[in-house]
């Protein structure tokens, strides 16, 4: 595969949207089995309205090694029993690292290296720092959508199954005074 060229990308900052645009994927309820700590409930969601949890956008950037593709993931608020709308979450296979850099309201980003669990505060501005190994997953803590940009190596990939067998050592709830309270994984 040639290079791709140099170019330029616009960017809506209020409606978060890239032009020239790449893939877009849209993750609805039922796309998030196994993720939830109550499986009865993210059942009857999904087999109910199946919300729209999340949505990434990409930039026309292929996903192979040496290029360096960028995305803008959009949650929306909300909680399944309790437990914060939240991206799937995933290892990088060969434990590639990555910059993200929060856009719009409030969001934490979890990260779990299969023994230690970091959450960093992500407000407008945040430039949040996945060192390599560190598997991530994004939650809104606020009440509007939560956006960040992700830029990453192209030749990351994404390792899912790595979070359904690990976990990700915690939880992300919220407390009565509306803090972020983080739960042991359990379940
Ligand atoms: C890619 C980067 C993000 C996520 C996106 C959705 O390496 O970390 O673009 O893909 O936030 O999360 P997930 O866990 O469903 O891929
Ligand atoms: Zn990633």
């Amino acid at each position: 595969t040639p290079p791709v060229s140099p170019f330029a990308i616009a960017f809506d900052a209020e409606r978060l949207t890239l032009s020239p645009e790449g893939p877009t994927l849209t993750r609805r309820m039922s796309d998030l089995e196994g993720l939830f700590l109550d499986q009865s409930a993210w059942a009857e969601s999904a087999a109910g309205d199946n919300p729209v949890v999340y949505t990434v956008t990409s930039s026309p950037v292929p996903e192979i090694n040496r290029e360096l593709p960028q995305s803008i993931t959009t949650i929306f608020p909300g909680a399944t029993a309790g437990e914060l709308w939240m991206t799937k979450g995933h290892q990088h296979p060969d434990h590639q690292g990555e910059i993200y850099l929060a856009l719009k309201g409030r969001g934490g980003l979890l990260m779990f290296d299969g023994e230690r669990v970091e959450w960093l505060d992500m407000t407008p501005g945040t430039i949040g720092y996945i060192p390599p190994g560190w598997a991530h997953r994004s939650v809104n803590t606020g009440d509007e959508p939560y956006a960040f940009l992700a830029v990453y190596p192209g030749g990351a990939g994404h390792d899912y199954g790595w979070v359904l067998t690990h976990g990700m050592g915690s939880r992300a709830y919220l407390d009565a005074s509306g803090s972020v309270d983080l739960r042991p994984y359990a379940g």
